[in-house]
Parts: structure tokens; C-alpha cells; sequence
């Protein structure tokens, strides 16, 4: 049950989302949120944990097969590379160095929605490769790319790392795979990383760290909206808590409401009631395997062109063409 006092004019994405998360059954927060400043710290803590193999995984990958990678994403007319979602560009550095070596001609162009996390980037890259060409665009996937794709410049090439695609249910994924492919030519290719289906063990203790930096990213939700829409949120009255269907590939998190409880969040007037052991639904994160994966670019019309495998195959980066 919830409760909204007096009728307010929902001004954000973010009042709007929470608004409605909250007030629908069950429960629920888009994980994209979890992204602020502090968010985008821990995922860095995150990506350091012994548990979180993913990123360890696909920058072996990269490391492997890197003059494989670059052979394919040159060409002799000189091309884009560009990133959604570029992070810290960690293990697009690998291949940036690769490309600088050989003499490649081409641009990085790294899309963030976040300006603090491009601004870091770009002077990280600056710093350690004086001939990059870098051309940060921040904005929204899909504006950028389709300002890019109507430059109708030299040959593309998408990349999205780290299984990101992940976050998003069959369906979504679906249509943000169209997009891509709706901004590409024929020479043009998108790489992306797919973590695979595994020992559902090892992805449940991804997801649920022993340090309980996990939990803490997963409640920075709480935090956020306490600090953004004037909320009292007492995280600590909630449990992380890891599901993985080995049958569908979904890993889903939650945040549990350990008592019963009501929650204000002054700056949208909503009162938020919880029943003892209500959840939140706060995040997916898919898991795949080929046939999965060849389905999902079937119905966007994309074919798979090259895959990219760790020797224990848990993860994979496919070279996909239209
Ligand atoms: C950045 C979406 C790939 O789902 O593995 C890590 C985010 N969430 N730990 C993932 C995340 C909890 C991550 N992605």
C-alpha cells in the first residue's frame, strides 16, 4: 500500500521511475539508478572483487586475441570505434594500444550518459596515448548513435563490453540490439560481451559477495533516493538478496524488507508502506549461451560473425554483421 498525500507534478525520469517502482506490485527500482557517484565507485569495487569474474574474463579475452580483434576492426579507409557505455576503459585500452601501434587510422568515441565519467576518461586516455584520436559524445545511447549514423562517416564499429546488455530482459534486448543495427551499414560491426550460463554457484556469489560490496551497490538505490527525493529509506532494514533460474539464465536482485515498515519520500509526497519480507526487484542480469545469443541477433537482424571465447567458455565476445 502506498499513499500519495496531495497531487505533485512528477518533474524527473528519476521522481517518475521511483514514483512508479514503488507504488506498483511488486516492487520495483531500475537498476540504472544504482549509477551516481557513489554507485559508479562501487561498481569499480565491484569489478575488483574475487568473486565478480566477469570483467577478468573479458579483459582475457581482449589480451588473448587482441591482433585477432584489431585485424578485424581496421580497414584500410580508416573507421570509428565506438563505445556505449565506456566506463573506465580498462580493457578498451588493450585494444587502443594495439590500434596506436600498428598506426590504425581511426577515432575513439566513447558514449557515456555520464559527463564526470567521460571527463575521466578522456583525460586518463589523453595521458597515456598523446595520439589518440578520442571524440567523447555524452548522451544517450541511441540519440548518439543516431547522430552518428546520419554523419554517414567511414566504417563503425560498436562495442559494448562488460555483458551490460545483460541488464536488460530478452524483449529490451531485442529492440536495443535493432537500434544498433538500425544505425549500421555493411561494413560496419558491433562486438559485444555476453557473460554465458555456468555453475549457477559461481553466479550466485557474484552477485553476493563476501565483503557485501554488492549489497551495498544494491542499496545505494535506498541512498540515492534519500538523498535525491528527500526520502527516509533505513537501508539497513533491508537484505540483498541473489536469485539464478539455471533454466532461464536469469539472475535477478532484490532488496527485502526486513520488517514492516513506512517509508516517506517528501520531495514526490509519497508514503511507501511495506509489509515484513516485501521486495524490491532491483536489478537482472541475464546469462546466455550461443543459441540464445543467435536468436537474440536473429531477431534483429544481425548475424554472428566470429565468437571470441575464455578457454572455460563462461564468457564470450561476439563480432556480429547485418
Ligand atoms: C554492469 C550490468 C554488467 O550485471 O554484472 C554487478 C552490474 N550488478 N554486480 C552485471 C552488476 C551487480 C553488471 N553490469
Amino acid at each position: 500500500m502506498s499513499t500519495q498525500e496531495s497531487p505533485i507534478e512528477l518533474v524527473t525520469a528519476f521522481e517518475k521511475d521511483v514514483y512508479e517502482g514503488l507504488t506498483t506490485f511488486p516492487k520495483f527500482l531500475y537498476s540504472k539508478y544504482i549509477y551516481d557517484k557513489t554507485g559508479d565507485e562501487l561498481f569499480q569495487k565491484i569489478m575488483e572483487l574475487p568473486e565478480y569474474y566477469l570483467t577478468r574474463a573479458e579483459f582475457s579475452i581482449l589480451k588473448n586475441n587482441t591482433a585477432e580483434i584489431a585485424d578485424i576492426f581496421e580497414h584500410p579507409l580508416g573507421f570509428d570505434l565506438i563505445e556505449l557505455g565506456a566506463g573506465d576503459g580498462k580493457k578498451t585500452r588493450i585494444i587502443l594500444r594495439e590500434l596506436l601501434e600498428r598506426s590504425a587510422a581511426f577515432s575513439y568515441i566513447p558514449i557515456d550518459i555520464s559527463q564526470n565519467s567521460l571527463d575521466e576518461l578522456v583525460k586518463n586516455l589523453k595521458n597515456e596515448f598523446s595520439d589518440l584520436k578520442v571524440l567523447p559524445q555524452q548522451g544517450m545511447y541511441f540519440e548518439v548513435l543516431e547522430k552518428l549514423s546520419s554523419y554517414n562517416r567511414r566504417k563503425k564499429v560498436i562495442m559494448v563490453l562488460g555483458s551490460n546488455i545483460g541488464n536488460l530482459l530478452h524483449p529490451k534486448a531485442i529492440s536495443f540490439l535493432k537500434n544498433i543495427e538500425q544505425s549500421m551499414s555493411a561494413s560496419d560491426m558491433l562486438f559485444m560481451g555476453f557473460d554465458q550460463k555456468k555453475d549457477p554457484q559461481t553466479i550466485l556469489n557474484a552477485y553476493n559477495d563476501s565483503q557485501g560490496v554488492t549489497a551495498d551497490f544494491n542499496k545505494n538505490l535506498l541512498y540515492r533516493i534519500n538523498r535525491e527525493l528527500d526520502g527516509n529509506f533505513q537501508p539497513e532494514k533491508f537484505t540483498h538478496w541473489e536469485s539464478y533460474d539455471p533454466e532461464t539464465g536469469t539472475a535477478k536482485s532484490f532488496l527485502v524488507a526486513t520488517e514492516a515498515m513506512k517509508v516517506v519520500l517528501k520531495k514526490i509526497r509519497l508514503t511507501v508502506e511495506f509489509e515484513q519480507w516485501e521486495t524490491i526487484h532491483t536489478e537482472i542480469s541475464q546469462k546466455y549461451d550461443d543459441n540464445t545469443v543467435a536468436w537474440l541477433a536473429e531477431q534483429a537482424a544481425l548475424r554472428i560473425e566470429k565468437i571470441f571465447a575464455l578457454d572455460n567458455k563462461g564468457y564470450k565476445n561476439y563480432v556480429f554483421k547485418k
